[in-house]
């Protein structure tokens, strides 16, 4: 698409929307503006292409159809069977599945997709064989009275928060920690990484139906060889959450045993975060496990975003070609960067550094909470979010860590010496931040002081790096 296409066709979409709502136009404008002008350093967000933002922006999104590719409960699906069928196969294409289904709304919905289709696989009773079969209708009363004990009774076990896990992997007051009795797993408190003997003999202890993989805040790459083999000894599912680093899987930087997808039974994922898609989730599964995850919709989710496949088969096909490789090589490779400039300045990470695409500085050192230094960034144009570290004392609201992610600024096109720059911009911000005072006159924990001068000139460092790597250069609004 050439860049006068482009400016005219968003230039002229603003003008439609403006004459029915005109603050919505212009906050769509503003938040061009913002992520144009400030560094993007949110581990789980990026840019989609105008390719992908234009799928989304079509009639597929006023078509119902819930159900399965040539089985909807409603009629006209013929177009979104062609564009469900697209995105599965490019998905499949892309990770080498044997199976993908990518009706999900999010990474909690593949979760829930991926939660129902274990149990109902797993789970034994009368109504197995028919929920499989679709025909979950003819299930008795007794059928759903087994289904309820038996359901109620699953164990899951999922690394913990604080250790870098997600909510959805067994969180108490997540509806996974609820629907399952649950235990967790964290990491080795000196070194901060999986102990993957530690998992094992956790385990076998408590013997889970599902053992949960993934993370979205551990910033080192995990063995799911060792982890299936842990699931086969207990006899667990291997449910791998690849939803932060599934580019980096797509990019072919994570091979061997450090793909999921060889190894796990089954694999969600969001398709926004370093895969560079549109918003939504995925569930990968092997052939054994898909008749159960087909029936996500209507079991657990609401009708598919016929819109959002599209714009998915979109994505995974820009995916498959060879400069995503380049991309998401170049992705660790920025994050290893931003590592590295973070402890020559003495900053503090997580493990002590990465080999993903995220970085978890531990911003105790600097006198402050998460919550304080996610602020005074923002202030100085820093994008970020604050982030539990490992036992942390400030709890899940304030925490005591920062998390940074380089899929974003990657995509700009910046390079290593940019991250080692962001690197220095971000501690001089830390560096001179304090933390404010209670109205009781102690420490705050929310309040604090940026000195003077501080946000300015990073804006201005920032501004002359922004400006060399434009946001969808060429995009010229009217
Ligand atoms: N919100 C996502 C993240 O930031 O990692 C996970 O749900």
């Amino acid at each position: 698409m050439t860049d006068a296409l482009i400016s005219s066709t968003y230039s002229q979409a603003l003008e439609v929307i403006a004459s029915v709502e005109p603050r919505i136009a212009a906050a769509t404008r503003a938040e061009l503006a913002d992520q144009r002008s400030s560094l993007k350093l949110i581990a789980s967000e990026n840019y989609a292409s105008p390719a992908v933002l234009l799928t989304m922006g079509t009639w597929f999104s006023d078509k119902y159809a819930e159900g399965t590719v040539g089985h909807r409960f409603y009629a006209g699906c013929q177009n979104v069977d062609t564009v469900e069928s697209l995105a599965a196969e490019h998905a499949r294409e892309l990770f080498g599945a044997e199976y993908a289904y990518v009706q999900p709304h999010s990474g909690i919905d593949a979760n829930l997709v991926a939660f129902w289709s274990i149990l109902a696989h797993r789970v034994e009773g009368p109504w197995l064989e028919k929920a499989a079969a679709k025909n979950v209708n003819d299930l008795t009363a007794e059928d759903w009275e087994t289904l309820r004990k038996e359901l109620g009774n699953q164990r899951l076990l999922g690394m913990s928060l604080n250790a870098g896990g997600h909510l959805t992997h067994g969180f108490r007051p997540n509806i996974s920690g609820k629907m399952f009795h649950q235990q967790q797993y964290g990491t080795d408190p000196e070194t901060g990484l999986l102990d993957y003997a530690a998992v094992a003999a956790k385990a076998r202890e408590f013997k889970p139906l599902v053992l949960v993989a993934g993370y979205s805040a551990y910033p080192r790459r995990v063995n799911f060889a060792k982890m299936r083999e842990i699931a086969d000894e207990v006899g667990a599912t291997l449910m791998v959450d690849m939803a932060h680093f599934a580019g980096l899987v797509a990019g072919k930087v994570f091979t061997g045993e450090e793909n999921p997808v060889p190894y796990a039974h089954v694999v969600t994922s969001t398709t926004h975060k370093s895969l560079r898609g549109p918003r939504g989730g995925l569930v990968l599964a092997t052939e054994e496990y898909a008749p159960s995850v087909d029936r996500g919709c209507p079991m657990v989710l609401g009708g598919p975003l016929s819109h959002v496949m599209a714009a998915k088969a979109v994505a995974f096909a820009e995916a498959r070609r060879p400069e995503f490789a380049t991309y998401a090589q170049d992705v660790a490779d920025n994050a290893q960067s931003l590592a590295t400039g973070f402890l020559s300045r003495g900053a503090k990470l997580v493990t002590g550094g990465t080999d993903n695409h995220l970085v978890l500085l531990d911003v105790s050192g600097y006198g402050l909470t998460g919550r304080q230094a996610e602020s005074a960034l923002l202030d100085a144009g820093v994008v970020t979010n604050r982030n539990s570290v490992p036992a942390d004392p400030n709890g899940a609201w304030y925490t005591s860590g920062i998390r940074f992610g380089t899929p974003a600024l990657t995509t700009r096109g910046f390079g290593a010496d940019e991250f080692d720059k962001v690197a220095e911009l971000v501690v001089d911000v830390l560096r001179n931040t304090t933390p404010g005072t209670t109205k009781a006159g102690g420490t705050s924990k929310a309040s604090y002081v940026l000195a003077d001068g501080v946000a300015d000139r990073t804006k201005a460092a920032s501004a002359e790096m922004l400006d060399k790597h434009p946001l969808y250069p060429g995009l010229v609004l009217s």
